[in-house]
């Protein structure tokens, strides 16, 4: 090698921050890897194909699985590979260093959360799911666990906001450069969405299953959890948004057409991702059909900037493709570098979430959602936007952005494409059944391929849709095996790059840039939009919350597994 590479002191000593991102990627790639190995368990479950039996005597039922794939994939890995990943992005871009006690403070409180967690969960001890509406009742160490990683988050929000506070006091009058303000947005918005969370946490979780109060009104219990539980996937989804806006564009080939335009998306969720959790109460008594329909409009408020998301982002990649010589209507989608995998994750992503915003569309359509609510349709649509957009979206990332902090060159690319594309295809598939099988009547959360001989073929009428689930289940598998090999061959490589081919942060240009924009300035002032959207919380959540707090009718807790 002619250029010598470097040892991993001089990687970190420049950049700091970038072992405490690898650290929080890879701890949620672990949460990852083990969660998802439930995933085609389940989706096989939906064939009417039971392979529960050889999980004995490891774990004990489907529903505990279906925990730990809960927990493990959609809190557990998003959170953690968003706090390291919008941490590093965001300290680069804004070239301000993070306070690195409190973010190595952020990570140890994240695996001891992780830990506490898991420990009841993986001893059957807390099979509530990952949603544990009281009063099914777990053990308080899986609460107290969970606890301390919102805690984590909200340690996130401080680090990100304390680093753009400073980056404002040093640039004074400059607009915020773009990735700084998409990821101090995100998770200002999650400072918000937290307290539900937060409040049913403290209030109620942890003293009912510590034992110092007696029971838990659920109803209350379950409107605080949807507080959160609706901007949770605002969370999930932003970090991949930054990407597409921010780095997509560059890796492409070309650039972002509209930087104001992405600022304005990510206010539309700043100020409009929180107020509208009812969408997850429709079939739920006591909230009145007046604030249902209220949060019902607000809900159909956050479509638009995922709206707005689609077409900057469609024309950005038109130019890239054209810039790369494509030429006619469809031309520029050939012409986009097919063949890099971190690019194509990102791609797919991005098209399995056009799917995945019409379904959720249907859902938050209040009285829609009755067709719905609570069958194979749910889990049909968001591993659309979760499982595929965000997940893939953060393979994507991780495709590179590991290889840049590691030095360590992406092993087996083009095992990593036919994983993303498996994938895809996969989730295509589980989609399809799921949504139709949903649309039969056929039940989410149900261990439907092991039921009494009493209730034994009460689906027969959806053994054409399961067809494709049991396809989806053997792609997903494969598709799991590859990504993961990948991943974990290139965290284990002994080899280094060469200084000069280590990957660069691909941070984009902007066509239509911020400089001199009025409107630029105005939505510049985070605190004020963040104001905003509390006072909208507040006006929505209110009146509700009031009256339910009034009329608290606790419930003892319940083990039932
Ligand atoms: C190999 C990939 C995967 C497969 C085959 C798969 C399959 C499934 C199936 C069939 C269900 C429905 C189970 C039921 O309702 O009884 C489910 C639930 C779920 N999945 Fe996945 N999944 C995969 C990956 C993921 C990923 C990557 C995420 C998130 C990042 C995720 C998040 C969830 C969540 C949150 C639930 C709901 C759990 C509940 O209802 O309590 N899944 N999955
Ligand atoms: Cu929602």
């Amino acid at each position: 090698m002619a250029v010598r590479s470097a040892s991993p002191e001089d990687i970190y000593a420049t950049h700091p921050e970038k072992k405490v991102s690898l650290y929080f990627m890879v701890l949620g790639f672990i949460a990852l890897t083990i969660g998802v190995i439930f995933g085609p368990f389940q989706i096989f479950n939906y064939a009417d194909i039971d392979l529960y039996p050889a999980l004995q005597p490891l774990f004990k039922s489907y529903y505990q699985g279906l925990t730990l794939h809960g927990v493990l994939n959609a809190i557990v890995f998003t959170q953690f590979f968003i706090q390291g990943s919008l941490l590093y992005l965001q300290a680069r871009d804004s070239n301000v260093r993070p306070l690195m006690p409190v973010a190595w403070a952020a990570w140890w409180i994240a695996l001891i959360g992780l830990a506490l967690a898991a420990w009841p969960l993986l001893l059957n001890n807390a099979t509530v799911l990952y949603t544990f509406y009281p009063p099914l009742q777990g053990h308080w160490a899986f609460y107290v666990g969970a606890a301390l990683i919102i805690v984590s988050s909200l340690v996130s929000v401080f680090l990100s906001v304390e680093m753009w506070v400073r980056w404002k006091k040093q640039n004074p009058g400059k607009p915020t450069p773009l990735v700084t303000f998409m990821t101090t947005a995100t998770w200002m918005m999650w400072g918000l969405a937290a307290i539900g969370l937060v409040v049913e946490a403290v209030f109620f979780l942890i003293p009912w299953s510590l034992g110092w109060i007696k029971g838990v009104d659920p109803l209350l219990a379950r409107s605080l959890f949807w507080w959160s539980g609706h901007p949770i996937v605002y969370f999930w989804l932003l970090p991949a948004y930054v990407s597409w806006y921010g780095l997509l564009p560059r890796q492409a080939g070309g650039k972002l057409i509209s930087d104001p335009l992405a600022r304005m998306a990510f206010l539309g969720f700043l100020v409009f991702s929180t107020p509208v959790g009812f969408h997850h109460q429709f079939a739920d008594p006591g909230i009145s059909a007046f604030w249902k329909g209220v949060h019902t409009v607000l809900t159909m408020m956050v479509a638009v900037p995922s709206l707005m998301t689609a077409f900057t982002i469609a024309a950005s990649l038109e130019l890239a493709g054209r810039a790369n010589g494509g030429k006619g209507m469809l031309g520029w989608i050939k012409a986009l570098p097919w063949n890099n995998p971190s690019v194509v994750a990102q791609l797919l992503g991005a098209i399995a979430f056009i799917f995945g915003g019409a379904g959720g569309i249907v859902n938050a359509s209040f009285t829609l959602d009755y067709v719905v609510h609570n069958t194979t349709w749910i889990p049909g649509h968001f591993h659309l936007p979760v499982a595929t957009a965000s997940t893939l979206t953060f393979f994507g990332i991780a495709f590179w952005l590991i290889p840049h902090i590691t030095h360590k060159p992406l092993a087996a690319p083009r095992t990593a494409l036919a994983g993303v594309w498996l994938w895809f295809v996969g989730m295509m598939f589980m989609a399809f059944g799921m949504h139709m099988m949903g649309l039969q009547g056929v039940p989410r959360r149900a261990h439907i391929s092991a039921m009494s001989a009493v209730n034994d073929g009460i689906y027969a009428s959806s053994a054409f849709y399961m067809v494709f689930n049991a396809i989806a289940g053997v792609l997903l598998t494969i598709a799991a095996v590859q990504l993961f090999y990948v991943l974990y061959a290139t965290l284990f490589s002994r080899r280094r790059l060469p200084a000069d081919q280590v990957p660069e942060i691909p941070f984009a240009e902007a066509i239509s840039g911020p400089e001199g924009k009025n409107g630029v300035k105005v939505m510049d002032r985070l605190f004020f939009w963040w104001g905003a959207a509390v006072v909208l919380v507040l006006i929505v959540y209110m009146p509700t919350l009031v009256q339910l707090f009034i009329h608290m009718v606790p419930a003892p807790g319940m083990r039932l597994w």
